[in-house]
Protein backbone atom coordinates (compact mmCIF):
# COMPACT_ATOMS: atom_id res chain seq x y z
CA UNK A 1 0.00 0.00 0.00
CA UNK A 2 1.60 3.17 -0.93
CA UNK A 3 2.44 5.54 1.82
CA UNK A 4 -0.40 8.43 2.57
CA UNK A 5 0.65 11.69 2.01
CA UNK A 6 -0.39 14.41 3.45
CA UNK A 7 -0.63 18.41 2.39
CA UNK A 8 2.45 19.57 4.52
CA UNK A 9 4.77 16.68 3.11
CA UNK A 10 3.25 17.10 -0.69
CA UNK A 11 4.06 20.78 -0.40
CA UNK A 12 8.06 20.21 1.20
CA UNK A 13 8.30 17.20 -1.48
CA UNK A 14 7.48 19.43 -4.63
CA UNK A 15 8.80 22.91 -2.95
CA UNK A 16 10.88 23.43 -5.95
CA UNK A 17 7.62 23.35 -8.57
CA UNK A 18 6.19 26.41 -6.24
CA UNK A 19 6.77 29.62 -7.98
CA UNK A 20 7.47 31.26 -3.98
CA UNK A 21 10.09 31.98 -1.45
CA UNK A 22 10.29 29.17 0.61
CA UNK A 23 7.59 28.33 3.10
CA UNK A 24 5.44 31.21 2.43
CA UNK A 25 2.91 28.91 0.20
CA UNK A 26 2.81 26.29 3.13
CA UNK A 27 2.01 29.23 5.36
CA UNK A 28 -0.53 30.67 2.65
CA UNK A 29 -1.92 27.06 2.40
CA UNK A 30 -1.73 25.94 6.25
CA UNK A 31 -4.02 29.07 6.95
CA UNK A 32 -6.51 27.80 4.47
CA UNK A 33 -6.15 24.57 5.38
CA UNK A 34 -7.33 25.63 9.04
CA UNK A 35 -10.06 27.48 7.93
CA UNK A 36 -11.22 24.63 6.10
CA UNK A 37 -11.20 22.47 8.74
CA UNK A 38 -12.77 24.80 10.93
CA UNK A 39 -15.72 25.92 8.49
CA UNK A 40 -15.75 21.77 7.91
CA UNK A 41 -16.87 21.35 11.66
CA UNK A 42 -19.54 23.63 11.74
CA UNK A 43 -20.70 22.47 8.16
CA UNK A 44 -20.67 19.01 9.10
CA UNK A 45 -22.65 19.73 12.47
CA UNK A 46 -25.12 22.61 10.93
CA UNK A 47 -28.56 21.37 11.17
CA UNK A 48 -27.11 19.89 14.92
CA UNK A 49 -26.11 23.55 16.38
CA UNK A 50 -28.28 26.11 17.50
CA UNK A 51 -28.40 29.45 15.50
CA UNK A 52 -26.17 28.17 12.93
CA UNK A 53 -28.51 27.25 10.19
CA UNK A 54 -30.17 29.70 8.46
CA UNK A 55 -29.75 33.36 7.17
CA UNK A 56 -27.89 35.99 8.91
CA UNK A 57 -30.64 38.76 8.39
CA UNK A 58 -27.78 40.67 6.60
CA UNK A 59 -27.52 41.05 2.68
CA UNK A 60 -24.11 41.34 1.13
CA UNK A 61 -23.38 43.62 -1.78
CA UNK A 62 -24.76 41.02 -4.19
CA UNK A 63 -28.04 41.42 -2.70
CA UNK A 64 -28.20 37.64 -1.62
CA UNK A 65 -29.26 37.31 1.88
CA UNK A 66 -25.89 35.80 3.70
CA UNK A 67 -26.57 32.81 5.47
CA UNK A 68 -25.20 32.49 9.21
CA UNK A 69 -22.06 30.35 7.93
CA UNK A 70 -21.14 32.38 4.98
CA UNK A 71 -20.32 35.16 7.89
CA UNK A 72 -18.90 33.09 9.96
CA UNK A 73 -16.52 30.88 7.27
CA UNK A 74 -15.58 34.52 5.80
CA UNK A 75 -14.36 35.66 9.38
CA UNK A 76 -12.59 31.96 9.34
CA UNK A 77 -10.97 32.54 6.52
CA UNK A 78 -9.83 36.32 7.35
CA UNK A 79 -8.65 35.79 10.76
CA UNK A 80 -6.56 32.50 9.22
CA UNK A 81 -4.94 34.27 6.67
CA UNK A 82 -4.07 37.78 8.39
CA UNK A 83 -2.46 35.24 11.43
CA UNK A 84 -0.14 34.06 8.48
CA UNK A 85 1.23 37.60 7.90
CA UNK A 86 1.97 36.69 4.18
CA UNK A 87 -1.18 38.41 2.60
CA UNK A 88 -1.07 42.20 2.62
CA UNK A 89 -4.94 42.10 1.42
CA UNK A 90 -8.46 40.00 0.49
CA UNK A 91 -10.80 40.65 -1.57
CA UNK A 92 -14.14 38.57 -0.61
CA UNK A 93 -17.73 37.72 -2.01
CA UNK A 94 -19.03 38.39 1.11
CA UNK A 95 -17.67 42.21 1.69
CA UNK A 96 -18.29 45.33 -0.04
CA UNK A 97 -14.90 46.73 0.03
CA UNK A 98 -11.05 44.66 -0.39
CA UNK A 99 -9.50 44.27 2.81
CA UNK A 100 -6.24 46.06 2.50
CA UNK A 101 -4.49 45.52 6.22
CA UNK A 102 -2.92 48.64 7.50
CA UNK A 103 -1.04 48.00 10.15
CA UNK A 104 2.14 45.22 11.85
CA UNK A 105 3.99 42.02 9.97
CA UNK A 106 0.44 42.15 7.60
CA UNK A 107 1.74 45.09 5.76
CA UNK A 108 4.65 43.54 4.25
CA UNK A 109 2.80 40.39 3.13
CA UNK A 110 3.60 39.78 -0.66
CA UNK A 111 0.05 38.03 -1.90
CA UNK A 112 -3.72 39.16 -2.22
CA UNK A 113 -5.95 36.36 -1.97
CA UNK A 114 -9.51 36.17 -3.68
CA UNK A 115 -12.15 34.48 -2.35
CA UNK A 116 -15.60 32.76 -2.08
CA UNK A 117 -15.72 31.67 1.61
CA UNK A 118 -18.67 29.67 1.16
CA UNK A 119 -20.17 29.16 -2.21
CA UNK A 120 -23.61 27.50 -2.54
CA UNK A 121 -24.75 28.37 1.04
CA UNK A 122 -27.97 28.39 0.34
CA UNK A 123 -27.51 24.63 -0.22
CA UNK A 124 -26.30 24.42 3.62
CA UNK A 125 -30.04 23.68 4.85
CA UNK A 126 -31.08 21.10 2.48
CA UNK A 127 -27.40 19.15 2.86
CA UNK A 128 -26.19 19.47 -0.20
CA UNK A 129 -22.17 19.93 -0.97
CA UNK A 130 -20.81 23.16 -0.76
CA UNK A 131 -17.32 24.87 -1.02
CA UNK A 132 -14.69 27.77 -0.46
CA UNK A 133 -12.94 28.94 -3.42
CA UNK A 134 -10.03 31.31 -3.40
CA UNK A 135 -6.77 32.38 -5.71
CA UNK A 136 -3.91 34.07 -4.22
CA UNK A 137 -2.07 36.79 -6.56
CA UNK A 138 1.22 38.56 -5.48
CA UNK A 139 0.96 42.16 -4.83
CA UNK A 140 1.58 44.69 -6.99
CA UNK A 141 2.21 47.42 -4.53
CA UNK A 142 5.17 47.91 -2.67
CA UNK A 143 5.79 46.15 0.38
CA UNK A 144 5.58 47.98 3.75
CA UNK A 145 2.50 49.70 1.80
CA UNK A 146 -1.43 49.73 2.44
CA UNK A 147 -2.78 47.35 -0.74
CA UNK A 148 -4.30 49.30 -3.56
CA UNK A 149 -6.58 48.29 -6.26
CA UNK A 150 -4.20 47.54 -8.61
CA UNK A 151 -3.30 44.76 -6.40
CA UNK A 152 -7.30 43.41 -6.28
CA UNK A 153 -8.09 43.61 -9.96
CA UNK A 154 -5.66 41.80 -11.75
CA UNK A 155 -6.42 39.12 -14.67
CA UNK A 156 -6.48 35.51 -14.46
CA UNK A 157 -3.23 34.96 -15.86
CA UNK A 158 -1.53 36.79 -13.05
CA UNK A 159 -2.71 34.08 -10.69
CA UNK A 160 -0.22 32.41 -8.88
CA UNK A 161 -2.03 29.89 -7.19
CA UNK A 162 -6.05 28.91 -7.07
CA UNK A 163 -7.83 26.25 -5.35
CA UNK A 164 -11.24 25.07 -3.86
CA UNK A 165 -12.56 23.44 -1.08
CA UNK A 166 -15.56 20.83 -1.04
CA UNK A 167 -17.52 19.80 1.82
CA UNK A 168 -19.41 17.38 0.49
CA UNK A 169 -19.60 13.42 1.37
CA UNK A 170 -15.65 13.48 2.09
CA UNK A 171 -14.07 17.24 2.61
CA UNK A 172 -11.53 18.02 0.06
CA UNK A 173 -8.90 20.91 -0.91
CA UNK A 174 -7.77 20.74 -4.22
CA UNK A 175 -5.13 23.52 -5.92
CA UNK A 176 -2.86 24.12 -8.38
CA UNK A 177 0.33 26.28 -7.93
CA UNK A 178 0.42 26.55 -12.33
CA UNK A 179 2.21 22.56 -12.19
CA UNK A 180 -1.19 20.88 -12.19
CA UNK A 181 -4.04 20.10 -10.07
CA UNK A 182 -3.83 17.67 -7.05
CA UNK A 183 -6.50 17.09 -4.39
CA UNK A 184 -6.60 16.26 -0.90
CA UNK A 185 -8.94 14.32 1.14
CA UNK A 186 -9.66 15.35 4.76
CA UNK A 187 -9.25 12.58 6.98
CA UNK A 188 -11.22 13.45 10.27
CA UNK A 189 -9.70 10.95 12.14
CA UNK A 190 -6.72 12.52 11.98
CA UNK A 191 -7.92 16.01 10.60
CA UNK A 192 -5.25 15.75 7.98
CA UNK A 193 -5.17 16.37 4.18
CA UNK A 194 -3.89 13.17 2.54
CA UNK A 195 -2.84 12.94 -1.53
CA UNK A 196 -6.42 11.19 -2.47
CA UNK A 197 -6.36 12.67 -6.35
CA UNK A 198 -2.61 13.39 -7.85
CA UNK A 199 -2.10 15.22 -10.93
CA UNK A 200 -6.23 15.45 -11.73
CA UNK A 201 -6.71 15.61 -15.41
CA UNK A 202 -10.49 16.58 -16.93
CA UNK A 203 -11.35 14.24 -19.68
CA UNK A 204 -11.48 15.80 -23.19
CA UNK A 205 -14.67 15.19 -23.20
CA UNK A 206 -18.31 13.74 -21.35
CA UNK A 207 -21.47 13.19 -21.69
CA UNK A 208 -22.66 15.70 -18.51
CA UNK A 209 -24.31 19.26 -18.94
CA UNK A 210 -24.86 21.35 -16.27
CA UNK A 211 -27.10 24.23 -16.61
CA UNK A 212 -30.32 26.12 -14.67
CA UNK A 213 -32.86 24.93 -17.65
CA UNK A 214 -35.69 26.79 -15.64
CA UNK A 215 -33.96 30.15 -17.15
CA UNK A 216 -33.90 28.44 -20.49
CA UNK A 217 -36.42 31.17 -22.46
CA UNK A 218 -33.89 33.83 -21.37
CA UNK A 219 -31.04 32.07 -22.72
CA UNK A 220 -28.88 33.38 -25.48
CA UNK A 221 -29.95 31.21 -28.83
CA UNK A 222 -26.29 29.57 -28.91
CA UNK A 223 -27.02 28.09 -25.57
CA UNK A 224 -30.69 26.68 -26.29
CA UNK A 225 -29.17 24.84 -29.20
CA UNK A 226 -26.34 23.66 -27.22
CA UNK A 227 -29.11 22.31 -24.98
CA UNK A 228 -30.83 20.60 -28.00
CA UNK A 229 -27.22 19.22 -29.34
CA UNK A 230 -26.94 17.61 -25.76
CA UNK A 231 -30.81 16.40 -25.89
CA UNK A 232 -30.46 14.69 -29.42
CA UNK A 233 -29.75 11.28 -29.88
CA UNK A 234 -25.36 11.14 -29.97
CA UNK A 235 -24.23 9.12 -33.33
CA UNK A 236 -21.74 7.39 -31.39
CA UNK A 237 -23.95 5.87 -28.43
CA UNK A 238 -27.47 6.71 -29.39
CA UNK A 239 -28.04 8.05 -26.34
CA UNK A 240 -28.48 11.58 -25.03
CA UNK A 241 -26.23 13.77 -22.27
CA UNK A 242 -27.31 13.35 -19.06
CA UNK A 243 -28.32 16.53 -17.47
CA UNK A 244 -27.20 17.28 -13.37
CA UNK A 245 -27.19 20.29 -12.06
CA UNK A 246 -26.55 20.28 -8.57
CA UNK A 247 -26.77 24.38 -7.96
CA UNK A 248 -23.70 24.37 -6.39
CA UNK A 249 -20.80 25.78 -8.31
CA UNK A 250 -18.02 23.47 -7.00
CA UNK A 251 -19.90 20.23 -6.80
CA UNK A 252 -20.85 20.55 -10.20
CA UNK A 253 -17.23 21.59 -11.41
CA UNK A 254 -16.09 18.87 -9.18
CA UNK A 255 -18.09 16.53 -10.59
CA UNK A 256 -17.14 17.46 -14.00
CA UNK A 257 -13.44 18.06 -13.07
CA UNK A 258 -13.97 13.68 -12.37
CA UNK A 259 -16.17 12.55 -15.01
CA UNK A 260 -15.93 14.99 -17.68
CA UNK A 261 -18.95 17.26 -18.59
CA UNK A 262 -19.25 21.04 -18.75
CA UNK A 263 -20.99 23.64 -16.51
CA UNK A 264 -22.83 26.64 -18.30
CA UNK A 265 -24.30 30.39 -16.27
CA UNK A 266 -24.84 32.22 -19.28
CA UNK A 267 -26.42 35.49 -19.53
CA UNK A 268 -30.02 35.93 -18.29
CA UNK A 269 -32.94 38.20 -18.22
CA UNK A 270 -31.91 38.64 -14.18
CA UNK A 271 -28.06 38.71 -14.53
CA UNK A 272 -27.83 39.74 -18.40
CA UNK A 273 -23.74 39.44 -17.81
CA UNK A 274 -24.21 35.97 -15.51
CA UNK A 275 -24.81 35.14 -12.24
CA UNK A 276 -21.05 33.99 -11.20
CA UNK A 277 -18.52 36.60 -10.28
CA UNK A 278 -15.50 36.66 -12.25
CA UNK A 279 -12.95 37.26 -9.36
CA UNK A 280 -13.48 34.93 -6.71
CA UNK A 281 -15.55 32.57 -9.27
CA UNK A 282 -14.84 32.27 -12.74
CA UNK A 283 -11.29 33.59 -12.53
CA UNK A 284 -9.74 30.92 -9.77
CA UNK A 285 -11.90 27.49 -10.84
CA UNK A 286 -10.89 28.35 -14.84
CA UNK A 287 -7.25 28.50 -13.52
CA UNK A 288 -7.61 25.01 -11.83
CA UNK A 289 -9.49 23.64 -14.75
CA UNK A 290 -6.84 25.12 -17.61
CA UNK A 291 -4.61 23.47 -15.19
CA UNK A 292 -6.22 20.20 -15.64
CA UNK A 293 -6.68 20.21 -19.17
CA UNK A 294 -10.12 21.55 -19.53
CA UNK A 295 -10.85 25.06 -20.69
CA UNK A 296 -12.91 28.16 -19.00
CA UNK A 297 -14.18 31.08 -21.13
CA UNK A 298 -17.44 33.81 -20.95
CA UNK A 299 -18.64 31.77 -24.32
CA UNK A 300 -16.29 33.62 -26.43
CA UNK A 301 -13.20 34.91 -24.65
CA UNK A 302 -10.62 32.61 -21.95
CA UNK A 303 -11.77 33.73 -18.58
CA UNK A 304 -7.95 33.69 -17.66
CA UNK A 305 -7.60 36.73 -20.32
CA UNK A 306 -10.07 39.11 -19.27
CA UNK A 307 -9.31 42.31 -17.84
CA UNK A 308 -11.29 43.17 -14.13
CA UNK A 309 -13.00 46.20 -14.04
CA UNK A 310 -14.55 45.81 -10.55
CA UNK A 311 -14.37 43.56 -7.86
CA UNK A 312 -17.89 42.38 -7.63
CA UNK A 313 -17.86 42.03 -11.65
CA UNK A 314 -20.35 39.29 -13.29
CA UNK A 315 -19.42 36.78 -16.37
CA UNK A 316 -21.24 34.30 -18.23
CA UNK A 317 -19.00 30.93 -17.21
CA UNK A 318 -18.85 28.07 -20.30
CA UNK A 319 -16.39 25.70 -18.25
CA UNK A 320 -15.68 21.88 -18.27
CA UNK A 321 -14.04 19.40 -20.69
CA UNK A 322 -12.18 20.81 -23.78
CA UNK A 323 -14.29 19.37 -26.27
CA UNK A 324 -17.51 20.02 -24.97
CA UNK A 325 -17.07 23.92 -24.08
CA UNK A 326 -15.50 23.75 -27.83
CA UNK A 327 -18.74 22.52 -28.94
CA UNK A 328 -21.19 24.98 -27.05
CA UNK A 329 -18.77 28.17 -28.04
CA UNK A 330 -19.06 27.00 -31.63
CA UNK A 331 -22.68 27.18 -31.45
CA UNK A 332 -22.57 30.79 -29.16
CA UNK A 333 -20.24 32.04 -32.69
CA UNK A 334 -22.91 30.36 -34.70
CA UNK A 335 -25.83 31.87 -33.73
CA UNK A 336 -24.33 35.50 -31.89
CA UNK A 337 -26.52 37.35 -34.25
CA UNK A 338 -29.81 35.61 -34.00
CA UNK A 339 -30.77 36.88 -30.88
CA UNK A 340 -30.25 39.07 -28.49
CA UNK A 341 -28.68 37.77 -24.68
CA UNK A 342 -31.95 38.43 -23.54
CA UNK A 343 -34.83 37.73 -25.94
CA UNK A 344 -37.92 35.94 -24.03
CA UNK A 345 -39.88 33.68 -26.74
CA UNK A 346 -43.32 35.02 -27.07
P1 LIG B 1 -29.15 29.39 -9.82
C1 LIG B 1 -25.00 29.49 -5.62
O1 LIG B 1 -25.80 30.60 -5.23
C2 LIG B 1 -24.32 29.88 -6.92
O2 LIG B 1 -23.55 31.01 -6.75
C3 LIG B 1 -23.50 28.70 -7.44
O3 LIG B 1 -22.93 27.96 -6.41
C4 LIG B 1 -24.50 27.91 -8.24
O4 LIG B 1 -23.91 27.16 -9.29
C5 LIG B 1 -25.42 28.99 -8.80
O5 LIG B 1 -25.32 30.11 -7.91
C6 LIG B 1 -26.85 28.55 -8.86
O6 LIG B 1 -27.61 29.62 -9.38
O7 LIG B 1 -29.55 30.71 -10.43
O8 LIG B 1 -29.14 28.27 -10.84
O9 LIG B 1 -29.88 29.02 -8.57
Amino acid sequence: MNRVVTLSEFIVERQADFPFAKGELSRLLSAIRLAAKVVNREVNKAGLVDDILGSSGAENIQGEVQQKLDVYANNQMINALRAQQEVCGIGSEENDEVIAFDKGQALWGKYIVMMDPLDGSSNIDVNVSIGTIFSIYRRKSKAGTVATAEDFLQPGLDLVAAGYVIYGSSTMLVFSTGNGVNGFTLDPSIGVFCLSHPNMRVPKDGRMYSINEGNYRQFPEGVKRYIKYCQDEDAATGRPYTSRYIGSLVADVHRNMIKGGIYIYPSTGSNPDGKLRLMYENIPLAFIVEQAGGRATDGKNRILSLTPEHLHQRTPLFIGSKNMVDKAEAFMEEYSSTSAAVKNEN
